[in-house]
């Protein structure tokens, strides 16, 4: 369902349930603001700061907690799937009312879902899906489609390259559903471009100072075989950002010399496809903070849920830069 749609319908209900629960204050409700009273507690599980991305993300679960009156836990896991363990289950010890979890990687998240299952608080998922062999340990999944996000940067190279070459890759976190989805579509995207390969792919972990590091390597190793790299092609905006850098110091043009495509379209992608160096972005929506607590209120009032919201994504690239660079929101 596009996530506009869904937005508008859940609206409503969301008013509603709002609006009942005010009729049963408790004699604390003066203390607060907002829906005082029966204000949702809800746990939020951050994988981190690692990208301009996740920040943006961050910003915009806090601000809607805030504009809905709700008690925001923020955790911060520091990139540690353990630590979000922890933070599930401090959650979980609290009595929250749900829990938001962005999961760093896909697996592993079995017994402590079942956990809060177990207490009865539902888990939304924003950003990044889990593998798990029984989906009702999550109410709802809200993310782009990394899979088509791939194809897109696929599709856009490959014209741009007239279907031959060779590519670099920079994969994002190892194990998480972003790097493994948008690797995959990137693949599926080549598959009609014989001429095209990627001859190297390693991970920079989505942050500007490990695709700068990883760009580095790729361009030495190039160099000492005397081979040419025609394009990167990167998990995120801030490692094609850190390549760039790796790029021009390497004496290159970013840009021309070498073809940068990434994924996010965040303001420093936009400043960076209008100075030339940046090809191209394929959009990813960080702004799921309204999503998220729609599909938070729905699941206390216990509406049912779609499995999954996808987040519609565009494309960019320098011929589209200049004219949206002003209305970019992250
Ligand atoms: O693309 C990247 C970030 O999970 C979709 O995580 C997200 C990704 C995003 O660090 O920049």
């Amino acid at each position: 369902m596009k996530i506009q749609r869904w937005l508008r319908s859940t609206a409503v209900a969301a008013g509603l349930c709002l609006a009942v629960g005010l009729g049963n204050l408790p004699a604390r409700a003066a203390e607060a603001g907002p829906a005082a009273g029966k204000r949702l507690i809800v746990g939020f599980s951050q994988i981190g700061a690692e990208s301009a991305w996740r920040t943006a993300e961050t910003e915009s679960i806090r601000s809607e907690a805030v504009k809905r009156g709700v008690r925001l836990r923020f955790t911060d896991a520091q990139q540690k799937q353990e630590n979000q363990i922890k933070a599930i289950r401090t959650f979980i010890a609290q009595k929250v009312s749900a829990i938001i979890l962005a999961p760093v990687v896909e697996t592993g998240w079995e017994p402590v879902l079942k956990e809060a299952k177990a207490a009865q608080i539902p888990v939304i998922l924003v950003d990044r899906g889990v593998s798990v062999s029984d989906d009702s340990l999550y109410v709802t999944l809200i993310a782009s489609d990394f899979v088509a996000e791939g194809r897109m940067a696929a599709e856009w190279l490959a014209k741009k390259l007239n279907g031959k070459g060779s590519i670099v890759e920079l994969q994002g976190t190892v194990g998480s559903a972003p790097a493994i989805d948008r690797k995959k579509g990137f693949e599926q995207g080549l598959a009609a471009a014989p001429g095209l390969k990627i001859t190297r792919s390693e991970s920079g972990d989505f942050t500007r100072a490990g695709g700068k590091q990883v760009m580095e390597a790729f361009l030495k190793a190039a160099k000492g075989e005397g081979a040419k790299i025609e394009a990167v092609y990167a998990h995120n905006d801030d490692m094609a950002l850190g390549a760039i850098q790796a790029i021009q110091e390497a004496g290159l043009k970013p840009g021309s010399d070498i073809i940068v495509v990434s994924i996010d379209a965040v303001k420093a992608a936009f400043e960076a496809m209008v100075a030339g160096t940046l090809n191209c972005t394929v959009e990813c929506s960080p702004l799921l903070g309204p999503a998220a607590f729609d599909a938070v209120e729905k699941a206390v009032a216990g509406t049912p849920l779609p499995k999954q919201t996808i987040v519609e994504d565009r494309l960019f690239d320098q011929t589209t830069a200049r004219d949206a660079i002003g209305s970019r929101k992250y």
